[in-house]
């Protein structure tokens, strides 16, 4: 079994529906360790556009990293997300942050992901679940990164995957 961290994001529509339905998706074919509280975020690259909401979910699988990506990008796709623009607006987005030490990077799949550590809107959902993250930059505690543009939205919450 590896654990992995996955980032979820939506921007688009009914963002808080994405994410659940991200998380259904997800727990019908891993299992679902932890979940982060739900976070709105300031756009950050890319075109103008609509805060995020933003979240961490922690997952055990058997599954290889590239199936794992698979299995992420299928779950988006179930979410109708149409990839325009780089960094652009989303109904959902789920990227693999890291998959215990595992090193990887080649045209399909970089791990840990390249810009999680310089991304409050990865590391702080991620610290709300796991207060010892670590990237290979640092734990995430210590990486300094500026939280403004992160809000915690305590006003929502997840329901039960698959209830
Ligand atoms: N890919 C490589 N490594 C990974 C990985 N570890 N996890 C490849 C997931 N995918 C990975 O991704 C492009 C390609 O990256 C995929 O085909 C996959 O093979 P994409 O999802 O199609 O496009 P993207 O998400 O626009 O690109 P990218 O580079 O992953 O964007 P980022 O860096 O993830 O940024 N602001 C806020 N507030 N909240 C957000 O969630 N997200 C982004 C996307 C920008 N700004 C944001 C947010
Ligand atoms: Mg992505």
């Amino acid at each position: 079994m590896s654990r992995a961290v996955l980032s979820v994001g939506s921007n688009i529509g009914d963002r808080m529906g994405h994410l659940q339905g991200a998380l259904d998706a997800l727990a019908e074919r891993v299992d679902v360790i932890a979940i982060s509280g739900i976070f709105e975020t300031s756009p950050v690259g890319g075109p103008e556009q609509d805060d995020f909401l933003n979240a961490v979910i922690i997952v055990e699988t058997t599954l290889a990293p590239h199936e794992l990506l698979e299995l992420c990008q299928q779950v988006e796709a179930d979410r109708d997300r149409v990839r325009e623009v780089r960094w652009g607006p989303r109904t959902l987005d789920v990227d693999i942050i890291a998959m215990d030490g595992t090193v990887l990077d080649d045209s399909a799949l970089t791990l840990p992901h390249p810009r999680a550590h310089e991304r409050a809107f990865v590391c702080v959902p991620w610290l709300d679940v796991d207060a010892d993250a670590a990237l290979p930059q640092g734990r995430i505690a210590d990486l300094g990164l500026d939280p403004r543009g992160v809000n915690a939205r305590p006003d929502l919450s997840w329901a039960q995957p698959g209830g």
